[in-house]
């Protein structure tokens, strides 16, 4: 099973819509809080995982996603029963609009 890692904030509706995905699917994972308010999410090691520097970001076994949009898209077209593929299922489009190519 993939390490799911979710960098988020409580009031964040972009980290909760990928939040909701992840309950959906079941699948279990990490939170790693970011508080958006005092600016943690400009500092150079988050912006490392996210040059955008907005949460949320999901890492898969260290490997960063963001766009929410896209991560969901991600979550949804994994296998939540046996694990996360996630290098596998994700979309074309999911990887331009995350930025990965
Ligand atoms: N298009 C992005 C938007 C992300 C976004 O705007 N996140 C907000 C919280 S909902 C944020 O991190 N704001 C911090 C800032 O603007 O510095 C997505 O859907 O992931």
């Amino acid at each position: 099973m993939a390490q799911l890692i979710l960098s988020t904030y409580w009031r964040s509706s972009c980290s909760f819509r990928v939040r909701i995905a992840l309950g959906y699917k079941g699948l279990a994972y990490e939170p790693a809080m970011v508080n958006i308010l005092e600016g943690e999410q400009k500092t150079p090691e988050y912006l490392a995982k996210n040059p955008i520097g907005h949460v949320p970001t999901l890492c898969v076994d260290g490997v960063p996603y963001v766009e929410s949009v896209a991560i969901m898209d991600g979550i949804f077209g994994c296998d939540g029963q046996h694990g996360v593929e996630w290098g596998v299922p994700i979309s074309d489009e999911a990887r331009v609009a995350s930025g990965k190519r």
